[in-house]
């Protein structure tokens, strides 16, 4: 089913706890971690712990396999039947790992109900929007922290693309390339799209705005600035202050509207936004 009706949108949205606030406080998501291996490096990511782009930092989720997930869906929303939304966010990169494209062809099947949300650094999405389409995703997050390759060297190191390692500017260039025209891709195809952007202070912090600008030239929905928690290579920054985060977020409202109601979730998460379940069901 293309998405492109705007009643589906708009109910899509509604049901949705990340993409509408109100949604938040009826409807939970559960996340399954199936998604190990990641093909980039962000600075401010220490690969012991769950993708940062979309999760609370110093986090580690147990993987579990896509018959393991579609079990576990199975037990939750019998205990929360309130959830509407599966979402893969990691422990890496949910495009990278075949077993994402695995687990929701098995969601599809046997809760066609439920709604399928992912998320990812980007780099694969011009080749695999179409089979998460196909495969029922219906919205997706994208990190987009730089729309200036010369910024975006500066905070990733590295990427893995079509068995070459790239770095600095040449790599923030292939990388930008692929969000922006996956972005493009995915909102053609009716994917309801929201942004993270990292808050990197002294990095990209006075660069948003454009991010925001540029987005919003695509028909993104909407974009969540998460502050930047210090580790890795930027160990040594500061954690922006949340009174320069909510001054960014005010200017940035003025061209795309805002999440702020994130609340960095594992890649485990089950429940409501703001009641993880996830460690009392699990461990
Ligand atoms: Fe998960 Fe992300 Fe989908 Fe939500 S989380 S993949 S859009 S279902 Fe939500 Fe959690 Fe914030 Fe993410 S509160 S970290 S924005
Ligand atoms: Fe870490 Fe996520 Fe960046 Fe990969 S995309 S390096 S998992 S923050």
């Amino acid at each position: 089913m293309k998405l492109d009706n705007p009643l589906v949108i708009a109910d899509i949205i509604d049901q949705h706890p990340c993409f509408s606030e109100i949604a938040s406080h009826r409807f939970g998501r559960i996340h399954l971690p199936v998604a190990p291996k990641c093909n980039i490096q962000c600075n401010y990511c220490e690969r012991k712990y769950d993708c940062v782009n979309e999760s609370r930092p110093g986090v580690t989720s147990k993987v579990i396999s896509p018959q393991e997930a579609v079990g576990r869906v199975k037990e939750v929303i019998e205990k929360f039947p309130n959830i509407r939304v599966v979402g893969i966010a990691g422990p890496g990169d949910p495009l990278f790992n075949e077993e994402t494209f695995e687990t929701f062809r098995l969601i599809k099947d046997s809760f066609p109900y439920l709604h399928q949300c992912m998320s990812t650094n980007g780099l694969l999405l011009p080749e695999k929007v179409e089979s998460a389409k196909q495969l029922g995703v219906d919205t997706m997050t994208v990190t987009l922290n730089a729309v200036d390759p010369s910024i975006g060297a500066k905070i990733y190191s590295f990427i893995h693309y079509w068995g070459k390692k790239l770095e600095g500017v040449e790599a923030a260039e292939v990388l930008l390339n692929n969000q922006l025209a996956g972005i493009k891709m995915a909102v053609k195809e009716g994917i309801v799209v929201k942004v993270n952007t990292v808050m990197i202070p002294t990095i990209n912090d006075n660069h948003i705005i454009e991010v925001a600008k540029k987005i919003k030239g695509l028909g993104v929905y909407m974009q969540n600035i998460m502050p930047l928690i210090p580790l890795f290579k930027f160990a040594h920054l500061s954690t922006p202050s949340p009174t320069d985060r909510k001054r960014l977020q005010g200017e940035c409202a003025k061209i795309i509207k805002q999440m702020t109601h994130c609340r960095q979730c594992r890649a485990d998460a089950v429940g409501l936004l703001g009641k993880d379940m996830s460690t009392q069901l699990f461990g």
